[in-house]
């Protein structure tokens, strides 16, 4: 009975302190809506601030392109009245004598010349600057960007001979070509989807490793490139990867690691480099995704830049009139 008796009070206790003694003790629940209250505000206010922003960035686009625009239309008025004045000198000119002609001919050239001066400059304006369109696009944190490509820069990092500039070659000109050994870095574009990738190869040597921090500031996405034949490597890939992963100016950045070399007789597999490099434990504190691939054939690549632009892009690009 004591020990029933005990456990009743136990549980009285329980209850009093979730729902709290109806006095000035507040009871657990009411802590945990506070909670649950002040995360979702944060959360509002964040987002109400990104949206100013984003607001801001539209305005801000749609003045300057109004601006440009009203411009021109000016510039192509004042270029419509000098045509017509260039059309009635000609034509005056055909009833004149052909002394008076002759005469008046390299004035006319002159005016003819800078008339299509002119017209050559409109004749160049791009579809982007004739289309009424104000193509957006959402990264994940929530950034609007405005324009057909969003641009992520990226660094590629990884040992020496683990295929990082074999992989740029084969993405950038879709040939697999022998490569000379990365001494300082190599810079790349590499246009995917709606995304430009600004890529930094960044040399694997020993002695070249304590200088890849210099490029992880605004760096969005690193790609860690592991040569799965080379077994022996793994656990120095793998301790590379933990420094990188422990940076502070990488701590957003996602994280795709390419298990490379794939096509070679006897190369790990996903599952066992997963393990060897120990990215599961080390690379929690990231999104991350380990890709398979060969720079060889080109297997998997692209599916790695799939993975990079849904880490980056929060919606396909949409177009707005
Ligand atoms: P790095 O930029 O990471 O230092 P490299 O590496 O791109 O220079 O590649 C190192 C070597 O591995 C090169 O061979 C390259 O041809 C080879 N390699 C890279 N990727 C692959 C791959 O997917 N499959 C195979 N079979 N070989 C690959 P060499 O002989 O030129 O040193």
């Amino acid at each position: 009975m004591d020990q029933m008796n005990q456990t009743v009070r136990r549980l009285e206790d329980v209850v009093m302190g979730i729902e709290g003694n109806g006095g000035d003790e507040i009871g657990t629940l009411e802590e945990a809506r506070t909670r649950v209250e002040s995360h979702f505000e944060e959360l509002r206010v964040r987002l109400q601030s990104q949206e100013a922003a984003a607001r801001a960035v539209v305005e801000t686009h749609a003045r300057e392109r109004l601006a440009t625009l009203t411009a021109t239309q000016h510039d192509i008025s004042t270029w419509l009245a000098q045509v017509v004045s260039v059309v009635v000198q000609c034509e005056s000119a055909l009833s004149q004598d052909d002394a008076r002609l002759v005469g008046n001919g390299t004035q006319l050239k002159k005016a003819i010349e800078a008339v299509e001066k002119q017209h050559d400059q409109f004749s160049q304006l791009s579809p982007e600057q004739l289309s009424p369109d104000i193509p957006i696009t959402f990264t994940k944190d929530n950034r609007v960007h405005i324009g057909p490509k969003i641009e992520m820069r990226v660094v590629a990092l990884g040992l020496d001979g683990a295929g990082k500039t074999s992989i740029l070659f084969k993405l950038k000109q879709n040939e697999f070509m022998s490569v000379t050994p990365t001494i300082g870095f190599n810079v790349e574009t590499i246009e995917y989807k709606n995304l430009r990738f600004n890529v930094w190869d960044i040399g694997g040597q020993p002695k070249l490793r304590p200088l890849w921090k210099h490029y992880f500031l605004n760096t969005q996405a690193v790609v860690f490139v592991v040569d799965s034949s080379d077994k022996e490597r793994l656990t120095e890939a793998s301790l590379e990867l933990a420094k990188l992963v422990a940076e502070k100016e990488l701590k957003d950045a996602a994280l795709l690691i390419f298990a490379n070399k794939q096509d070679v007789d006897g190369s790990e597999g996903v599952e066992s480099v997963t393990e060897a490099v120990g990215a599961s434990k080390l690379c929690c504190s990231h999104s991350w995704h380990l890709q398979g691939c060969s720079a060889q054939t080109g297997a998997g690549l692209y599916q790695g830049l799939d993975w990079l632009s849904s880490q980056l892009v929060a919606s396909p690009v949409t177009t707005l009139n």
